[in-house]
């Protein structure tokens, strides 16, 4: 996208969303709100992230979460934000987060709308501490008609349910990357006005690709036919695909989806032999089902190896997922693998 000179003659992300409300199609006044509320709050944890040890945030917080994970401050931080940020608007029933075993109530004094409203506040923070780009997932979905008081039932509604999802990537940029079933956006943190900048309209993923992204010392917990792929990816030219691949692994998903949505690529995240009771170590309520809308709008595909993650019925809100998802051409592949198997 040639962006205008004159800043103030850019698209900010206020006005992106006001014209696309305008048209009248997926995107109602409330959602409009909570969409650019959440931004708001993007900004406020980018600035913190930003300033790390500057500003003491760095981390453990000396508590713990649902996930029985140790708590980095800028978890924390993170999660406070974005309840503060959003709990105002009118437009949430509740709110639920890896970070709080049980949804977040709209305290009374406020009102209450037709939206739910989950997030991961800051996936990846291991890598804080080594200041490697780091990121917020977030996913809405409609609370359903009716409902008095939304209960941890309220949210456990299939991926293909949700009406908008996004994530804000903490990295040499600041970015906020945007689906509510009409494609997807990428808007670019401006500090000098404080606005989020429509720098990626329209992003899709390369169906083809030459990357593949899985952390290798899992290895010997995998199943068959996640081995089989990889083996082929690591034979490369000599061996049955014919053509030579290359890893990354950032272990920050939100910078692994970010990379593959701007240049291709698979994500992997199988399930582990080690704890066969859980589905994968990934979320499914606020990273797998957001990140899957998101890739499937930008054209790319999302699986649990065997179905669509977005098909899931989720029984319970820290469920957890398997996740292959990226160039349509690899996830393709690896599903046709274990459905062989
Ligand atoms: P591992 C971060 O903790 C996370 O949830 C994802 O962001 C990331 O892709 C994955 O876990 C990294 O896992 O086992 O490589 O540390």
């Amino acid at each position: 996208l040639r962006l205008p000179e004159d800043p103030m003659s850019r698209i900010t992300l206020s006005r992106f969303l006001i014209e696309e409300q305008r048209k009248g199609g997926s995107l109602p006044p409330q959602l409009r709100l909570l969409i650019e509320t959440v931004g708001r709050a993007c900004k406020a944890i980018s600035y913190s992230v930003n300033k790390g040890a500057l500003a003491g945030v760095l981390g453990e917080a000396g508590t713990g979460n649902i996930q029985g994970e140790a708590q980095k401050k800028l978890d924390v931080i993170a999660n406070d934000y974005l309840l503060d940020a959003n709990e105002w608007g009118g437009s949430l029933a509740a709110m639920a987060s890896e970070e709080m075993e049980l949804p977040y109530h709209i305290p009374g004094e406020y009102p209450k709308g037709d939206y739910l409203l989950l997030f991961d506040p800051l996936d990846g923070s291991s890598n804080i501490d080594v200041n490697i780009s780091v990121g917020t997932i977030f996913s809405v979905l409609r609370c359903p008609e009716g409902t008095e008081h939304a209960s941890e039932e309220s949210f456990l509604q299939p991926g293909t349910r949700q009406v908008a999802a996004g994530y804000t990537v903490y990295g040499p940029q600041t970015m906020l990357v945007l689906t509510w079933g009409a494609g997807v956006h990428g808007f670019t943190l401006d500090r000098e006005t404080g606005s989020f900048v429509l720098t990626h309209r329209d992003m899709r993923v390369p169906e083809r690709t030459g990357e593949f992204a899985i952390n290798m010392s899992n290895w010997r917990h995998w199943e068959p036919p996640v081995k089989r792929y990889v083996e082929e990816m690591l034979a490369g030219s000599t061996g049955p695909r014919g053509r030579d691949f290359n890893m990354r692994w950032v272990a920050s998903m939100v910078a692994e989806v970010h990379r593959i949505i701007t240049r291709g690529g698979i994500f992997m995240y199988p399930r582990d032999a080690r704890e066969p009771e859980k589905k994968g170590k990934l979320r499914l309520m606020y990273e797998g089902n957001p990140m899957a809308f998101i890739i499937e709008q930008a054209g790319g595909m999302a699986t649990n190896g065997r179905e669509r993650i977005m098909a899931i019925q989720p029984e319970a809100l820290h469920e957890r997922v398997a996740v292959f998802l990226g160039s349509k051409e690899e996830v393709e592949i690896v599903t046709r693998y274990h459905q062989d198997a």
